[in-house]
């Protein structure tokens, strides 16, 4: 096994028994939203992975160790720490690793241990990326090169509009990434059900999905599933409320000269401010609706 890996006990019997495990971020811990609540969150979309019959494996660096399974301590202690603890991308993990440092596990880097770990289904709210203006900053999420390298399905519940919906789906279908619409035939957008983009594959069940991954990975495609679901109706918001509180975040973030990787943190931070809160509940319910999904597709995956 990988030196740099630790899995957590339960979630290594899990997997050498055959039985499903679900890989979860722990951005969206210290970065996607605000102390206790995120780990308040975290906890419940952990026992939400449970409750569908999956093991859940929260995935972070602590002290310099690749985590495949978290302890609640682990948890608190990432939820607490919030933005101090580092934002870890792809190009962060040698030397945080290097120097023993704690790291908070994107899309990307979540995808890279889970597949380290032989995890195969993963759980998150939302990804990075092409972002608005992308055509002269080239702030490109880097999430999109991993789905496209590497074999892990990845179940969210879209993009949000913080970023061009349009280019981001140029970009996965050049990388060969497939787009399904969980029992939809148009790409949500996270806090909404519709974006008027259209994906690739509608699906409508779990064994489906299953299917087709099993497929990817059986063709040795190499890439990995994109798995858009919408967010429950009765969560979702109102597209005018929500798209005139992207626009003043995103104007905020250039007023105030915000680039790299502080960009996506801040305008999360802002549209959360901006809406008064309404948008962490939407947001934690649609975690918790991915979360189940997740956990019937590994079930699937592995009877
Ligand atoms: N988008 C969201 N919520 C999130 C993120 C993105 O709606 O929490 C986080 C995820 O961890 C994602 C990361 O992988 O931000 C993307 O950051 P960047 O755009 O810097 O690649
Ligand atoms: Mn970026």
């Amino acid at each position: 096994m990988n030196k740099y890996l630790d899995i957590a006990p339960e979630v290594q019997e899990a997997l050498a028994s055959g039985r499903p495990v679900v890989a979860l971020e722990s951005t969206i811990i210290s970065h996607g939203m605000p102390y206790p609540q995120n780990v308040e969150t975290a906890l419940r979309v952990e026992q939400t992975i449970r409750d569908g019959g999956a093991v859940p494996a929260t995935i972070a660096i602590i002290s310099g160790r690749l985590k495949a399974g978290l302890s609640h301590e682990e948890i608190e202690h990432l939820g607490r720490k919030g933005r101090e603890v580092a934002k870890a991308s792809r190009r962060d993990l040698p030397v945080l690793v290097a120097r023993g440092a704690d790291g908070a596990t994107t899309v990307t880097t979540t995808m890279i241990i889970a597949a380290m770990a032989g995890i195969k289904v993963f759980a998150t709210g939302g990804i990075g990326g092409v972002h608005r203006g992308a055509e002269t900053t080239m702030d490109i999420s880097a999430d999109l090169e991993e789905l496209a390298h590497t074999p892990v399905m990845v179940i969210c519940a879209g993009a949000k509009s913080i970023l061009d919906l349009g280019l981001t789906l140029e970009y996965l279908e050049t990388k060969g990434v497939p787009v399904i619409g969980y029992g939809t035939d148009e790409l949500p957008a996270f806090y909404t059900r519709r974006s008027g983009f259209k994906v690739d594959y509608r699906i409508d069940t779990p064994e489906e999905l299953a299917a087709a991954f099993r497929a990817e990975l059986e063709m040795g495609l190499g890439g990995g599933m994109l798995v858009t679901n919408p967010i429950p109706e009765e969560y979702s918001m109102d597209p005018d409320r929500i798209d005139a509180a992207i626009e003043q975040a995103l104007k905020e973030a250039s007023e105030q000269g915000i680039h790299g990787k502080d960009t996506t943190p801040f305008l999360l931070a802002r549209i959360k401010d901006i809406t008064g809160g309404d948008s962490l509940a939407s947001n934690i319910q649609l975690v918790l609706n991915n979360a189940r999904l997740a956990a019937a597709t590994a079930r699937c995956l592995t009877a």
